[in-house]
């Protein structure tokens, strides 16, 4: 799915802003027309959650339904064009109507979906849109929800988070990316798919296929362009297709260290006239999983960095730019060169910032802690389309390295996982990966619970496992957790012969509090946690990175084991250093140098853009 751009052929409409909102506690909105307009609770920005924005009307845990609506003044210069409407993320599902017409829905959170509405509009007039959003989850949805008579029925009521989740993080409502209008001409570039090779060390190619809405008599010219050079290329339409196939030479691999884009100018032409015109960034890079090692374009690469969220007081899971600039300064300036978009879909500005500044991605399903007693064909039938989107959303990013399917399945070890369903579920879903993308690996990150016989394992190309040795078990005993870990991580990889990504390893830590003793929440514990985890991380040849949770506190659901937050961040929820972020900073300057599985040494690349 192309963002949309503006070019010669495309306009672009914003729509964020201030819009209306109407809380629907009793799911009446439908009956009562509110699809055509309603009558407003409150002023609600866009992109924004719901819940500390609105805090004081009484939503800061509310899940249900909620309306949204404005007015869009539809240009005259979109007049003649294809219209369309583009929502970047409505959590976590939404339906649309446009003038009272409705569009569709989308069932997906952490996603964009868009519906063309040019017979529903008149340029040069306004438009009412009407979106009503949900965050209610069922067990069809990925993720999976849970409700308090789950905790009740299945005898967990300490468990029971308020409002429920099956996730360690707020279940925040709203529209939480941009929303635009936007024109293209009524002939299209649809979808660019784009593959790159390393032919040799100074030769690239980079393979692009294009999908056009019109069929014949059309010709696509392909330009790739950096500021040294220029290649160019004109195919055929043919059923709706161009290719190109463009040797670069001299080529700039895209890396960490030099994270070289390479500008494609796809042009649709008809007896030499311009019909459309699309532009991407392109990354020439190749990501492989061999042996025991990720190679990013044929070198070893060890990852260091952390899983992430996006979460910040009063925006909730917005997207906010400036936050986004604060969080990659923060990554340069730790030297980290690597983070999981746990646990869903980051937003689409994200990744062209992680392409620009050689930041490598896990890019993850929001699949959660799937619990198998409540999983049916449908689950996996959504979980596969969830899979379709975010690869058709994602694909053409250098800095996508791999993809997470899930995190965490077997949450509450429930046996149905071991009984041959898990490992049923997988194999599908891995075909399913491979069969969209054969071009980047997948993995599913491990819950200790989920034990070392995980099916997921045998489905992934390289291992990820999050441990919390010396924080829920053995807390306060760093000794018997790092050897722990050691043991456990020597075992998987004897059973599997895969890399091993440890994805999660952190603690609770409550900044400015300190002790001279080895206490759980205080500064100096975390740094002990992360320093034991890191040297065994070390000390294994297979291993291919480090992810510490998280990068920043972030707010949880309530429960009497979280103090509003999740507190494992290495900087607090609005960015300030906790006492681990210097170790890190100084641990991940020293570029690892790790002897390989066969023994010869390593140096690893990785190291931030200079
Ligand atoms: C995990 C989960 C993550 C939690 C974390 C924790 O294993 O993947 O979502 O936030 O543990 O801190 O408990």
């Amino acid at each position: 799915m192309l963002k949309p751009q503006q070019t010669i052929s495309r306009l672009r409409l914003s729509c964020d802003g201030l819009w209306n909102i109407k809380i629907d506690r009793e799911n009446v909105g439908d009956v009562n027309g509110w699809s055509a307009g309603f009558a407003p609770d409150a002023d609600v920005a866009v992109p924004g959650s719901w819940n500390e924005q609105l805090a004081e009307i009484g939503v800061m845990n509310y899940i249900g339904v909620a309306w949204y609506q404005t007015r869009v003044f539809v240009p005259t210069a979109f007049e003649g064009k294809r219209i369309v409407l583009r929502i970047g993320s409505a959590d976590f599902s939404a339906r649309v109507w446009i003038n009272g017409k409705f569009l569709g829905s989308h069932e997906f959170g952490f996603l964009p979906f868009e519906f063309e509405v040019t017979d529903h509009v008149a340029v040069g007039k306004s438009a009412l849109v009407v979106v009503r959003v949900s965050n209610e989850l069922t067990d069809d949805t990925v993720p999976q929800g849970v409700t308090a008579e789950n905790y009740i029925a299945e005898n967990r009521v300490r468990d029971e988070t308020f409002p429920p989740a099956r996730f360690d993080f707020f279940p925040y409502g709203g529209i939480h990316r941009s929303v635009e209008l936007y024109a293209t001409p009524k002939e299209y570039i649809d979808d660019i798919d784009v593959q790159t090779n390393i032919v040799s060390a100074s030769d690239g190619l980079v393979r692009a296929k294009i999908q056009l809405t019109c069929l014949d008599g059309a010709t696509v010219g392909f330009r790739l362009e950096s500021d040294a050079q220029n290649w160019t290329q004109e195919a055929n339409v043919e059923n709706g297709v161009a290719e190109a196939s463009i040797a670069v030479n001299p080529c700039q691999f895209w890396s960490c260290e030099h994270p070289q884009l390479y500008l494609l100018t796809i042009q649709l032409r008809r007896d030499g006239e311009l019909i459309d015109e699309y532009q991407l960034n392109v990354g020439i890079r190749e990501v492989k999983v061999e042996g025991a090692k990720l190679l990013l374009n044929g070198k070893p690469v060890f990852l260091k960095g952390f899983g992430k969220h996006e979460d910040f007081p009063v925006l909730g899971k917005a997207l906010s730019l400036p936050l986004l600039v604060k969080d990659f300064g923060l990554l340069r300036w730790i030297n980290a060169n690597s983070f999981r978009t746990s646990h869903y879909p980051y937003a689409e500005e994200v990744l062209d910032y992680a392409d620009r500044k050689g930041i490598l991605i896990i890019d993850e399903v929001a699949d959660i802690s799937r619990d198998f007693r409540y999983t049916s064909p449908k689950s996996l039938e959504n979980h596969k389309a969830y899979l379709r989107e975010l690869i058709a959303r994602d694909k053409n990013h250098p800095c996508v390295i791999a993809w997470s399917l899930s995190n965490e399945p077997n949450y509450l070890a429930e046996l149905e996982y071991h009984d041959g369903r898990g490992d049923a579920y997988w194999k599908e879903l891995a075909q399913h990966a491979r069969a969209l993308d054969e071009t980047r690996p997948i993995t599913i990150p491990n819950l200790q619970r989920a034990t070392i016989n995980d099916p997921a394992f045998n489905y992934c190309d390289f291992i990820s496992i999050n441990r919390y040795y010396g924080w829920y078990e053995n807390p306060g005993q760093m000794d018997v957790a790092g050897k722990r870990l050691s043991e456990e991580l020597d075992a998987i990889y004897e059973k599997y012969q895969k890399p091993i990504l440890v994805s999660e390893f952190g603690a609770d830590t409550v900044a400015g509090l300190h002790s001279t003793t080895d206490q759980l929440f205080t500064e100096e514990y975390q740094v002990k946690f992360l320093e034991t985890y890191c040297a065994v991380i070390a000390s294994k040849p297979y291993t291919i990175g480090e992810h510490v949770w998280n990068f920043a506190d972030f707010r949880t659901p309530q429960h009497h084991r979280r103090v509003v937050m999740n507190l494992k961040g290495v900087f607090t929820r609005t960015r300030e250093p906790k006492r681990a972020a210097f170790f890190l900073k100084e641990h991940w300057a020293k570029s690892p140098v790790k002897s390989s599985v066969n023994g010869e040494a390593a140096v690893l690349a990785g190291a931030f853009e200079k």
